[in-house]
């Protein structure tokens, strides 16, 4: 399968609408052996190859939709067309496209997968199935077949793609607290730090080795009062740390522009609170930051007296102070911490929800006195599927209405010769006249093969 092309512009983007169109199955073929000294050599048309089908993998190394947002439409390739001699056609390439561990994928609202772990995929839109060959409809009654079937058409469908980042442990507080100088010193990742607010403006996502154990930490954007209510960068990226087990909330000893360092605690729970209910319930480590600075360890004593529940550390992460008791604290309550489980998929959505057989049964609609409407989704792709410049296809056609009910359904409806049915947007006349009629002698012939093929088709 080929890998989707890297954008070389990547910025942080969280959220995507794709466009998916799987390709189309190849058309069958319907032709007949013929070569010399084999007289009435039979039917030999080949089969249609598959369309291309689209799916989402998870991939490690990757931290944005940026280049599906860039590129929002993802085109699988049709199937190729059978071809006499009992070639089969060439099946299109299935298309893989990359996502960050963590995407949530969307459809029509509901979702329908939750991709974690690198290799996780979904199948999104299913290619069509290539059309048979008249080979494949030869029975003892009719050995020289001119029927053929078209290419099933490949899903078309809009998918929205959000990145919820997995981490076990986020990083919380006001902006310039030392959340990213706290994930530098303890992961590999080099976000940015300076010295003032609202330096980080993406999520950036370390991972801590310590003492055998590891475990993933996510930075996000500095948080100020009202973020709710959008001010500030707003909780936008609270999501990204919706998923942790332990959020370590640290608390920048000099306070923040009006409010100090103690009432920082409180208005960062209670932003945490009004952004989402499962980040009340979650394990909370207070950390005070710049232990090396003159007011740290009074806020820490000050804090000890106020919160006594709570477990409080006082580091600095620029000198290396109290870094190795937090990360034995955190290794040690990791393992009993369970993941919230936030976005359920087991509501009957999912791969196999969607792509359910095609829902039997038709509407038929009278549109004036001699128009009629007929559509069903089932309807839909038979008719597709049927190619209609062969006379025995449409034969075969007329046979499969008789079968799912359709001429009685129509006749209650009260068509009459010469009305116009519209069926999956094909335009047919009524005739009255029994469509059995024009094979009477081979009449069990024909009605034995069209229920077998309505069987193959339910
Ligand atoms: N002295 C001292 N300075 C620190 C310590 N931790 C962070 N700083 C400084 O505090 C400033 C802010 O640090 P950042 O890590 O960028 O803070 P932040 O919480 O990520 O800030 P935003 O990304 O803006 O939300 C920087 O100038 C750091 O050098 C510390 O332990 N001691
Ligand atoms: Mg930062």
């Amino acid at each position: 399968m080929p890998k989707r092309k890297k954008t070389e512009k990547a910025g942080f983007i969280d959220s995507a609408r794709v466009y998916l169109k799987a390709g189309k199955g190849g058309d069958g073929s319907a032709s007949f052996r013929r070569e010399k000294f084999v007289p009435y050599g039979g039917p030999d048309g080949g089969h249609g190859g598959k369309g291309g089908s689209i799916c989402f993998e998870a991939a490690s190394g990757l931290n944005t939709l940026a280049e599906l947002a860039a590129h929002p439409h993802i085109t699988a390739g049709d199937g190729g067309p059978g071809k006499g001699k009992r070639m089969s056609g060439r099946g299109a390439e299935d298309i893989r496209a990359l996502v960050p561990c963590g995407t949530l994928i969307k459809i029509n609202g509901r979702l329908a997968a939750d991709l974690k772990k690198t290799g996780d995929r979904f199948l999104a839109a299913k290619g069509g199935r290539g059309g048979r060959g008249n080979t494949a409809f030869k029975t003892k009654f009719n050995t020289a077949p001119k029927i053929s079937e078209k290419g099933e058409p490949g899903d078309e469908l809009c998918a929205d793609l959000e990145l919820s980042v997995l981490a076990d442990i986020g990083l919380v507080g006001f902006p310039n607290a030392g959340k990213s100088t706290l994930l530098a010193r303890i992961s590999a990742a080099r976000p940015k730090i300076a010295a003032y607010p609202f330096t980080t403006l993406n999520p950036n996502l370390g991972i801590t080795c310590h003492k055998g154990e590891s475990f993933a930490v996510a930075d996000i954007p500095g948080l100020i009062e009202g973020a709710h209510k959008g001010k500030g960068l707003g909780v936008t990226f609270l999501k990204h740390i919706l998923r942790t087990k332990l959020i370590l909330h640290l608390v920048d000893p000099m306070g923040f522009g009006r409010s100090g360092p103690v009432d920082s605690v409180r208005v960062i729970r209670g932003e945490l609170k009004n952004f989402h209910p499962e980040m009340a319930k979650k394990r909370r480590i207070i950390i005070v930051t710049k232990a090396d600075l003159p007011p740290a360890k009074e806020v820490y004593g000050q804090l000890k007296k106020k919160y006594k529940k709570d477990v409080i550390f006082l580091i600095s992460a620029v000198t290396g102070v109290g870094i190795t008791p937090l990360l034995d604290k955190i290794i040690a309550l990791l393992p009993g911490l369970k993941e919230p489980e936030i976005y359920k998929t087991d509501d009957g959505a999912g791969p196999k929800a969607l792509h359910k057989p095609a829902r039997r049964g038709f509407n038929i609609t009278k549109l004036d006195d001699s128009n009629y409407r007929v559509a069903g989704v089932a309807l839909d792709k038979i008719l597709a599927m049927t190619n209609l410049s062969q006379p025995d296809s449409l034969h075969r056609l007329k046979r499969i209405f008789q079968l799912i009910g359709l001429d009685k359904a129509l006749k209650k409806t009260g068509v009459t010769a010469g009305d116009t049915v519209t069926v999956s947007g094909k335009v047919f006349e009524w005739s009255d006249e029994d469509s059995r009629q024009p094979h009477k002698k081979s009449k069990f012939a024909y009605k034995y093969k069209a229920v077998q093929t309505a069987r193959r088709r339910r």
